[in-house]
């Protein structure tokens, strides 16, 4: 008899790393378990530090870990570079609330810089495709425009019937019967990012239908929710 492992993929954690602890002891992680992230630890929510501590220290700990470069990681970095001191301070610490990822001279500490430097864009497994964001086949090389994985939304629609895989992303927001729905029918594509970090009142969205981070496993197609806990909220309408 063959037991598989069992694979889990949590997307958009956005700092909320007391719901994020939760989500992990309520599906029991283990050591022989596959976890997969899909990006987006940081920015938002209450505490982006600790979550980016939390996943360094389960990778420490011989947790098999998986984490994905989301576009706010790779922001961070890009703007680092890009910005001059003041306004990168600023973007950090005021708009992203993120000002703990930064040293006293403002910098992004060292070993987060180590961390979202070695993150990958995708994994790819027998049948699965897991990705921050998504794929751009209106693009002329889908696989290898990595820019569209980190930022493309609703491009289920153009997924090509041939493509062999089911395409697992966060991201995007998504109002919780559709998650549902999508994992239900084993759709093409599932997106998982049900916006754990907008569970207060939103200018945009409706938050009754937010504010659970999903855990999808893979071979049962077991959907886990678990309900925002932070206890602050430090998000923003971006
Ligand atoms: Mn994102």
């Amino acid at each position: 008899m063959t037991t598989s492992k069992r694979i889990f993929v949590i997307p958009d954690i956005h700092g909320c790393l007391r719901t994020f602890k939760a989500t992990l002891e309520k599906i029991n992680l283990r050591k022989d378990d596959d976890l997969y992230l899909l990006g987006d630890y940081i920015d938002r929510g209450p505490d982006s530090d600790g979550v980016l501590d939390f996943i360094i220290q389960l990778k420490d700990d011989n947790y098999s870990v998986f984490p994905l470069l989301g576009n706010h990681e790779q922001t961070l970095v890009q703007t680092y570079l890009e910005y001059e001191r003041n306004m990168f301070a600023y973007f950090v610490k005021k708009m992203n609330k993120s000002e703990n990822l930064l040293d006293q001279d403002d910098k992004i500490k060292p070993n987060y810089v180590e961390f979202i430097n070695q993150l990958k864009t995708f994994y790819e497994l027998d049948n699965f495709f897991i990705v921050h964001a998504g794929i751009d086949f209106k693009s002329p090389n889908p696989l290898q425009n990595y820019r569209a994985m980190l930022e493309i939304r609703f491009f289920d629609q153009y997924v090509p019937p041939e493509f062999p895989k089911t395409i697992v992303h966060g991201h995007n927001p998504t109002y919780i019967e559709d998650i549902l729905e999508a994992v239900e029918k084993r759709k093409k594509v599932i997106p998982l990012d049900n916006g754990c970090v907008y569970s207060k009142k939103h200018r945009f969205y409706d938050h009754t239908r937010l504010g659970n981070l999903c855990c999808l496993e893979l071979n049962s197609f077991d959907l886990i929710l678990q309900k925002n806990i932070e206890l602050t909220s430090k998000n923003k309408d971006t």
